[in-house]
């Protein structure tokens, strides 16, 4: 059986697959409502100062999947899914902030994205930026303190070892936080990191730190982001500049239109896109695709995943009765058209479980249930 044929017998069983989570964080009138808008093409009420969290569910812009339809003539075209929350909750106080409280959908996220006021007339990205990591700091350290309480006290009671490497990993993030470090500068290697992921740490997120400049500043964002760049020095953290404001403001144009009024305002890449890409590479996220006659798809997987892990992405059942993967390069197929065209020169090859999977591969997955 093909992924294709399954497809379309399971068709019910996709829905499933959780898109990857992005959070807007910010202080307080900073934007955060506006770039949602930007990002997400919504038209949400802002400068309300609305408590309110918003989601959207973003189709991840892919020429490919446009290009590969134009071939393969399917039925359906899905592209993948972000989703993104607007959410308050951080008071931009900093050192200062008490109590914060941080919703569990917010530290359910995988990746934050900061927006930062660089547009008012007394703006301090600088010192909104290190509130921001201050308040998160402040919140974990507050989790990690009471949690070595807790396990202390149990593993007394029920004498059990295995919670003894826990707590240290505890109290060396602990120490981290006292250093007034965010978690996420730690080398904390994979079992370690898989000891502590259910505490959901907010410093221990990638992210995107945006900064929601002045329509005025639009030419001068090269300096903007030059002059913060010391803030993304390592690789879980990067920098975008935007006006969040004009990006809002072109929210419901065609996409003509759109890229048009953007170009002569002298931005070369939407909000939208500049928000996806920043984020796949915090992520380490990349795209394969399917061109089966039902539907043309792009997926969405880490980097290094091999064919047999992908193929559990589409449904475990593929995963588990994986035989072999038939691949092509996005380009490759693009030049021969054709499935029938690609084996005659050579292009399509077969590929085992341990094959790790490119960007822009088209794979065809062959299994058995
Ligand atoms: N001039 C300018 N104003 C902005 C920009 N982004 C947001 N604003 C204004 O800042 C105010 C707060 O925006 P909002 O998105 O509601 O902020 P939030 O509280 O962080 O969600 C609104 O009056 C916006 O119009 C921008 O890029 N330029
Ligand atoms: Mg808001």
């Amino acid at each position: 059986m093909t992924a294709a044929d399954f497809l379309v017998a399971k068709a019910e069983l996709f829905s499933h697959i959780p898109p990857m989570k992005l959070g807007i964080i910010g202080k307080p009138q900073s934007g955060k409502t506006t770039v949602f808008n930007a990002a997400c093409q919504m038209q949400v009420a802002v400068g309300d100062y609305s408590q309110a969290v918003h989601r959207s569910i973003i189709k991840v812009p892919d020429k490919r999947v446009d290009a590969l339809a134009e071939l393969v003539n399917p039925k359906k075209l899905t592209y993948a899914e972000i989703e993104m929350l607007d959410t308050p909750g951080f008071s931009g106080k900093g050192k200062e902030a008490a109590g914060i409280e941080i919703s569990e959908d917010l530290k359910k996220i995988d990746a934050l994205i900061a927006v930062i006021d660089s547009f008012s007339q007394d703006a301090n990205p600088e010192k909104d930026i290190q509130d921001l990591i201050d308040e998160m700091i402040i919140h974990d350290q507050t989790v990690v303190e009471s949690n070595i309480t807790k396990k202390e006290k149990k593993m007394k009671q029920t004498g059990e070892k295995t919670m003894a490497q826990e707590i240290d990993i505890l109290k060396r993030c602990l120490a981290q936080l006292e250093e007034e470090r965010p978690l996420i500068e730690m080398d904390l290697n994979d079992d370690e990191l898989k000891l502590i992921r259910g505490y959901l740490f907010m410093s221990l997120k990638p992210m995107l730190i945006v900064l929601n400049i002045a329509e005025d500043d639009i030419s001068k964002s090269d300096e903007i982001f030059t002059s913060l760049e010391k803030f993304v020095s390592d690789s879980k953290r990067e920098l975008a500049v935007m006006c969040g404001k004009i990006e809002m403001e072109l929210v419901g144009l065609e996409e003509d239109e759109h890229l048009e009024f953007l170009e002569d305002l002298g931005i070369s890449t939407p909000a939208v896109e500049i928000v996806i890409q920043k984020a796949y590479k915090l992520l380490g996220l990349m795209s394969f695709l399917t061109a089966a006659e039902p539907e043309v798809r792009a997926w969405t997987i880490k980097i290094g995943t091999n064919a047999q892990r992908a193929a559990g992405v589409i449904h475990s059942d593929i995963e588990r009765g994986f035989i072999r993967a038939e691949v092509t390069s996005y380009d490759d197929y693009i030049e021969h058209k054709t499935p029938a065209a690609l084996k005659a020169a050579g292009k399509q090859r077969l590929e085992g479980k341990e094959y790790r999977v490119k960007d822009g591969d088209v794979i065809l997955f062959r299994f058995n249930v």
